[in-house]
């Protein structure tokens, strides 16, 4: 029995080398450890010997068993080493390979954004942007647009419930800023905005604003007139003239518009600008008291000037394309021009 325990070590020693995968070693661990196996067809056999030749034949058997166990689950670990091994060589890849990259680029609307942020990051304004959904109070309330205004028109804005909507301006985030912070204040605003107008070459019911306040001790409307002048000719070019014109806003007062000298015909008359010369492109004025009141601050402390623009209008002028619905359409034919 000694002999045979020995001999069905060496035996399981040439089998081994010949097991190439798991499947195989299975069967060879039941053929030499399982129920019917070799080991355990020799132990059964035990009682047949002399009391004597037990204890040595146990121990042996013992050892032997684990001699095998271990001999197993060796191959075991060296064939599973080797499929992943061979699964990492077979999954490889070549991240060097050359490929056709297909670039993106951006749309013209990031484009003149950037352009604005650019410009009044330079003179230390800070952007900050706020909920598109908004309370009456902010949007109308605090912004002196009284009950009955029109802007305030069923027709213009999109009612959710009576006291809240789809902000119409980028304004409320500035009675919110007012009210978080002490002046002074710079600010740009950009952000999207909602009015019920049917779509056309000029009109969307989702566009973009961009509105800015600036709020302190001393804040006059030569501050405003420099800080738009400035502004007009970083986006439109040196050579652009500007001028203001008296206008009405419920919560500037007094208030106007800017013009620049047509881009198409440079002041002498053309069909872009109505014969006029000038070209309006944005809104603006001194933040009524009533404005920087509801902000938090003291009218006879702090004075301040803001403004507001239609980012589609900027971008629509500045890249001569005449409708805005192309802006919208994310026609690549469109897109990839800029
Ligand atoms: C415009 C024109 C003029 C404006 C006013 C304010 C605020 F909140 F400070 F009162 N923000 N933006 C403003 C002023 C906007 O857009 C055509």
């Amino acid at each position: 029995m000694k002999e045979e325990l020995i001999a069905l070590k060496s035996e399981l020693a040439e089998l081994l080398e010949r097991v190439n995968d798991l499947v195989e070693l299975n069967d060879l661990r039941a053929k030499f450890l399982g129920k019917k196996g070799k080991l355990t067809a020799i132990l059964r056999r035990m009682g047949e010997l002399p009391q004597e030749e037990r204890p040595f034949l146990g121990q042996l058997a013992n050892k032997i068993k684990e001699e095998i166990e271990f001999a197993i689950e060796e191959k075991n670990e060296k064939i599973k080493e080797r499929i992943k091994k061979d699964r990492l060589e077979k999954e490889k890849i070549d991240v060097t390979v050359p490929t056709k990259v297909i670039l993106g680029h951006r749309h013209p609307l990031s484009i003149v954004l950037n352009d604005i942020i650019d410009f009044f990051y330079g003179l230390g304004y800070e952007v900050v942007e706020g909920p598109e959904v908004e309370w009456d109070y902010y949007n109308f309330e605090a912004l002196n647009i009284p009950k009955d205004h029109p802007a305030r028109d069923l027709q213009d804005t999109f009612y959710i419930t009576d006291e809240i909507l789809l902000r119409t301006h980028t304004s409320p985030v500035q009675i919110r800023t007012m009210e978080r912070n002490k002046p002074p204040i710079k600010v740009i605003v950009p952000g999207r905005v909602f009015r019920s107008d049917a779509v056309d070459a000029t009109h969307s019911p989702v566009f973009h604003q961009v509105e800015g306040l600036v709020i302190g001790e001393d804040i006059t409307m030569a501050d405003l007139k420099g800080t738009l002048t400035a502004f007009a000719k970083a986006i439109f070019g040196e050579e652009r003239r500007t001028r203001f014109r008296p206008s009405f806003f419920p919560f500037t007062e007094p208030s106007a518009e800017m013009d620049i000298s047509c881009i198409s015909c440079n002041g002498k008359g053309c069909r872009l600008c109505s014969y006029t010369g000038w070209i309006e492109i944005l809104g603006c004025g001194m933040v009524h008291p009533n404005v920087i009141k509801n902000g938090g601050y003291d009218p006879e402390k702090f004075s301040g000037f803001a403004f507001g623009m239609g980012l589609e209008r900027i971008a629509l002028l500045k890249y001569n394309i005449d409708d805005m619905r192309l802006l919208f359409e994310n026609d690549l034919r469109f897109l990839s021009q800029f």
